[in-house]
Order: C-alpha cells, then structure tokens, then sequence
C-alpha cells in the first residue's frame, strides 16, 4: 500500500515535525542571538552581512548533514565532535577548527562568502577518503520580510514529494532469510565480503561493504542446538573477520583477530564452526576496523529459536545504523525503508537490533510496543515503551498488538536522524494498518 493512499491520517505527524525540527534545524541569524542597543546597531547598519549558522556533527567516520544549506552571509559553523577519535573540520582552500576530541566543540568562522557550492572535510589523513566530506551549500539571502532572518526555510515541497515516494524502490534489499547448505549435520553459510555500490534511498547510491551484496547482510536464522559452520570470503581490499555477537561460542570461534585468531586477508578465507548454545535475538559483524567496516554494511542478523518464542503473526528485524551509509534502518533510508504493513487484530514481533555508533530511540506512534526481551534475554518482566531506546550492540524485542487502523509513523526520535529541511529522511518508516 502507498503511504499517499492514506495520507490524511499522516498530516498531524507532519505538522508535529514540521514545527519541532524547525527549531533545532535551523540557521540563526544574528539578530537571534543580539539585544538591546548591539540589536539597534545591527538594524541600523542594514548592509551588514546577517550571520548565518548551521550546526554540523563530525562522527566516526562522517559528517552530518552530509549537505549544510545556509543563505549568503557570514558563515558560521557549530561544530561537534560526537565521535569517539578526534577530528576537524576544514574549509577547502580555507580556515579549520583545531583539532577536537572526542565530546569537543568549536565554531568555524567562514567569513562571507559568495553564493555557490563549497566543500568541508576533516584534516585527519584518510578521513576525507573514509567519507567526511560534505557539501556547503550557499543560497540567496532568504526574505528578510519574514523574519526569520537568516533561517533555512523548511521545503513544504520537497517533504510531500518524499511522502508520496513512500515506499520507494530502490536497488538491492538487505537481511533477506538465507537457507544453509547441509553437510551431515552441519548448517553451512558461505558469506563472502565485498564493497559494492548501494543505493541507501532513491539516487543516493554509497560506496558500502557487503556480505553477499547485501546491507545488512543475509539473516541467518537456526534453532538451538544446531551446529553451525560459516565460511568468509575476504573479497575486500583489507583484512577482515566475523565475530558472532551475543552468541555463545567457544573462544577460538569469537572472531577478533589477534586475540582469537589470526587476520583475514584480502583474498582469504576463514572457517567459523560451533555449536549454537544460547538462544534469541543476535548479530553477526567484522570485528576488523569495526568502525568503518560496520557502519559501511558488513554485518546481519543471526536469530535463534528455542521453541519457545510467543506466536506472531509477522516477525520483523529492524537493523538500526549510522555512518557513511547515512541513518538507516535494514540499509536504507527514508523515503526507500520498507514500512510494516498489518492488518487490525495481529500481533508483530520488531527485533531492534543496533549495528551503529549513536543511540537510537525508535519511536511508534499510534500502539505501544511491549518489550520482552533485552540482548536475547527474555524480561522476567515485560513493560510497555512508547519510545524504546536501542544503544550500540543491544538487540531488543517487543511485541506489537495492532489495534489502530491508519497509516502511523515510525521514527527515531532524535529528531536530526529522521527529518532536515528537505523533508523526511533516514530512520523514517510507517506501520500501515488495514482492516
Ligand atoms: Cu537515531
């Protein structure tokens, strides 16, 4: 079902966001931030350039917004560093912040400059290849009648056309269920790691690493008990390695090289085999330059059953990420995420599953989410969130009672992962209910 099919119930979502993000989106101008007679001085020397900021966030290994809009003015960039190494931030041809670490901040004074397009990267060597850089975008002056001074306008236009694309096709679907070859008993995966092209939502097409060509990889879904052997293909221009996490295996089968194995070179490969011992929600990754290597795709879903799980009448995986592949959820951004599509009376199971470096508070509206199960672990007692925040590396599962018919939003709710003011992007998808 097309989203616009039931648009009318989506326009209070809109205007929600519309009128939140606005606030925390926005540049300022300087008459924001001045009173009294610096305010009147201001006024009065009406040719002075109006002080045009942006927030930006340099991250482990990116930049967001990956394209910062600001009209023509002194331009003034609120830099922070949310990554865990240091980086800066640098005008090509032009000034930089100092060197920050981990938590710092600095603004970036760029001057006046001349409506056109601009380029702002890190310093730090290989970080610009590793993808931090980003397009500085300098517009007309925005209508000073408004009042707004200086503020990035948000585009009614290009936020309706990405709710009607909603659900867009894109190239390739990540997590699909990957059946084992059997020897004996043994369940075999092959996984071979690779960079591809892939296109995270419509025309937006990254360079990503891959198992099997997909982002996340294939789903791997066994009962416990089974015995389970994986095979890495090292298809990539640099070493590699699987580390099964959450599960319970003997030490030589963990994945981190150096500690339990040796390095999987380019052109390797490499053999996993163990019993799977504990059951529930798990995830399997590259334990290998673990903060480029993941956030640019090579990881999956590696789910054990016991038996014992309730009955649902979907089970759905929502694989959260973040980095050079933008915020997606199961490799894509909004407008190309698949939405939930239910019919009033099921039962939905969603294993949130985080695969990036930043939390993510997912957040549907409409029907709370019972959650049952943290890291694989059930909860000796289950509670009701609206808003269920998902760290790195946790998996956790909740139960769905569909009961509210229309089409419901579904977000994270750190609000710069979901919309800018071109419209919706990144961790946005719906639950679509029927009769
Ligand atoms: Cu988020």
């Amino acid at each position: 079902m097309k989203l616009a099919a039931v648009a009318g119930a989506i326009l209070g979502f809109a205007a929600l966001l519309i009128s939140t993000v606005a606030l925390s989106q926005s540049g300022r101008s300087a008459s924001d931030e001045s009173e009294g007679l610096t305010g009147n001085l201001a006024g009065q020397v009406g040719s002075m350039a109006s002080m045009q900021h942006a927030s930006v966030t340099l991250g482990d290994i990116f930049i967001e917004p990956g394209t910062i809009n600001l009209a023509a003015g002194q331009i003034m960039l609120d830099v922070t560093n949310s990554g865990g190494i240091q980086h800066d931030l640098a005008l090509e041809d032009g000034p930089k912040t100092p060197l920050l670490d981990a938590g710092g901040t600095s603004t970036l004074d760029l001057g006046v400059l001349d409506v056109g397009t601009y380029t702002v990267f890190c310093t730090v060597p290989g970080h610009r290849e590793g993808g931090m850089e980003a397009s500085l975008i300098i517009g007309e002056a925005a209508d000073q009648a408004t009042g707004d001074g200086g503020r990035m306008l948000h585009s009614d236009e290009d936020y309706m056309a990405g709710v009607e694309a909603f659900p867009a096709a894109t190239e390739g679907l990540g997590g699909q269920p990957m059946e084992p070859v059997m020897d004996g008993d043994v369940k075999v995966y092959e996984l071979t790691a690779e960079e591809i092209q892939w296109e995270v939502s419509p025309g937006d097409v990254r360079t990503a690493m891959a198992f099997n060509g997909q982002v996340p990889g294939p789903e791997i879904r066994v009962q416990l008990g089974d015995r389970v052997r994986v095979i890495l293909h090292n298809e990539l221009p640099e070493s590699t390695a699987i580390h099964y996490h959450g599960l319970v295996v003997p030490n030589d089968q963990d994945g981190v090289p150096g500690f339990t194995q040796p390095l999987v070179l380019p052109g390797e490969s490499y053999t996993y085999e163990f019993d799977v011992v504990n059951s529930g929600s798990h995830m399997y990754h590259s334990h290998m330059n673990g903060a480029v290597q993941i956030p640019m795709g090579l990881l999956g879903a590696f789910i054990v059953e016991d038996g014992t799980e309730e009955p649902v009448d979907q089970d759905i995986t929502m694989i959260l990420n973040d980095g050079p592949l933008g915020y997606t959820i199961n490799g894509k951004g909004f407008p190309a995420t698949q939405p939930i599509v239910a019919n009033i009376g099921e039962k939905v199971r969603i294993r949130y599953m985080n695969e990036g470096l930043q939390i993510h508070p997912m957040h549907l509206h409409g029907m709370p989410q019972l959650v049952v199960a943290k890291d694989g672990y059930e909860l000796p007692q289950p509670h009701y969130e609206d808003t269920v925040t998902v760290a790195p590396g946790e998996r956790i599962d909740v139960l769905v009672d569909v009961t509210e018919l229309g089409a419901w939003a579904f977000h994270c709710h750190i609000l710069s992962h979901a919309e800018g003011p071109n419209g919706m992007f990144g961790m946005v998808t719906a639950m679509i209910v029927s009769e």
